[in-house]
């Protein structure tokens, strides 16, 4: 298992006045649960509300690994007949990833409201638990096509502040830009299952351990490499992409410029994307194209979440003109193109996609 610095050792992003409580050599076992407390103690104004979520959370996640694990054998696999939200058709993990999580969130008295990529609008906090002072936004099973063919699967969440008054959440709590989370993270269901999230305090992973069911930490303080080494992007759009996308996928490619190429991985799940790229290096693209305008991935469940890590790991999110954390939410269901990973990747996309048309060779 790979280790990094302990988080004794690093001082994490944005908190000059922190205190280390952590205190671990590299051979330490920290389980989530403990980990998350001490994290808490460096908050004396802190409730424990947030640390609640994401003990919760992390539940959630085993559960879930459970049934991916055993997908196969439990003739689970295949297509409902209902499509979500978004037209597509729901795979059957999918609903219950969903199920899972609402039932080990909605009672805990911390949540005003939650949403869902596969669920319309709003989850409300059923009448009889206690509404609490954050929303929950998550995609239960991000990249769930790839179930029926056994490739990693994962769980991204988002929580925020409630900002409005009444007792249940409302639709504007949801609508916040993504500098305003105070967690996110996700889960990925792959040859082992990680949770990797953040406060704010850093990015830091947790590897599941089957035999004892519980979540320790493998990866405290991850940082992303400055240039990385992956290129994550599906090529068959290309034809659909405008020139400013082509050029500076031919940037990544060492095809212009005087760039190193890099070497292209495509999964098709963005969190396993993602991963590989948080941890070795590189850029996940999902660019605008004619087809989808707006991009395919959610702001809400996938990007914000994904760019509090990235940032919080010394990477970059942009849309190509715009930080991720910066864009004003206004539906639940938002998409945005999006260029994630290592800084002098996403820098480049941030130059060539906001610059003027670039006139490609053979175009
Ligand atoms: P989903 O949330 O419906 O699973 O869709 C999101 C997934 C991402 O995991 C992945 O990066 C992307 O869709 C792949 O899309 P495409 O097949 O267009 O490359
Ligand atoms: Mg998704």
């Amino acid at each position: 298992m790979r280790r990094h610095a302990s988080v004794t050792g690093d001082r994490p992003h944005n908190s000059a006045r922190m205190i280390s409580v952590v205190k671990h050599t590299a051979t330490s076992v920290v389980t989530i649960d403990r980990f998350i407390i001490e994290e808490e103690r460096n908050h004396p104004e802190a409730t424990g509300e947030l640390s609640g979520i994401l003990y919760d959370l992390a539940l959630a996640a085993k559960m879930i690994a459970n049934k991916v694990r055993s997908a196969g054998l439990a003739d689970i696999l295949g297509a409902t007949e209902d499509e979500n939200v978004q037209g597509e058709v729901q795979q059957k993990l999918d609903v219950l990833a969903n199920e899972i999580i609402i039932k080990a969130m909605d009672h805990g008295g911390r949540l005003c409201a939650m949403a869902s990529e596969e669920e319309p609008g709003i989850i409300q906090i059923p009448e009889m638990f206690k509404c609490g002072k954050y929303a929950l936004l998550f995609d239960p099973l991000d990249g769930s096509s790839n179930i029926d063919v056994n490739v990693p699967v994962g769980t991204i969440f988002s929580v925020v502040r409630k900002i409005t008054r009444g007792r249940h959440g409302e639709l504007e709590d949801m609508l916040q830009p993504g500098r305003r989370q105070v967690a996110a993270g996700y889960v990925i269901y792959g040859s082992s299952t990680m949770m990797v999230y953040t406060t704010g305090q850093g990015a830091h992973g947790f590897t599941l351990d089957p035999s004892i069911g519980e979540f320790l930490l493998s990866h405290p303080n991850i940082k992303i490499p400055d240039t990385g080494r992956y290129l994550s992007v599906n090529d068959s759009y290309e034809p659909l992409w405008d020139d400013n996308v082509r050029a500076v996928m031919r940037q990544y490619k060492g095809m212009d410029g005087d760039r190193r190429a890099l070497s292209t991985r495509y999964v098709g799940s963005l969190v396993a994307d993602f991963h590989r790229n948080l941890l070795g290096g590189g850029i996940f693209a999902y660019p605008a194209n004619k087809k989808t305008p707006k991009g395919k991935l959610r702001l809400l469940y996938e990007a914000n979440p994904l760019a509090f890590i990235v940032e919080q790991a010394g990477g970059l999110a942009t849309n190509g003109s715009q930080r991720i954390l910066d864009v004003e939410p206004t539906e639940l269901h938002q998409r945005v193109p999006l260029y994630i990973g290592s800084k002098n990747e996403v820098e480049l996309a941030r130059q060539v996609l906001s610059g003027p048309a670039p006139a490609l060779a053979g175009a």
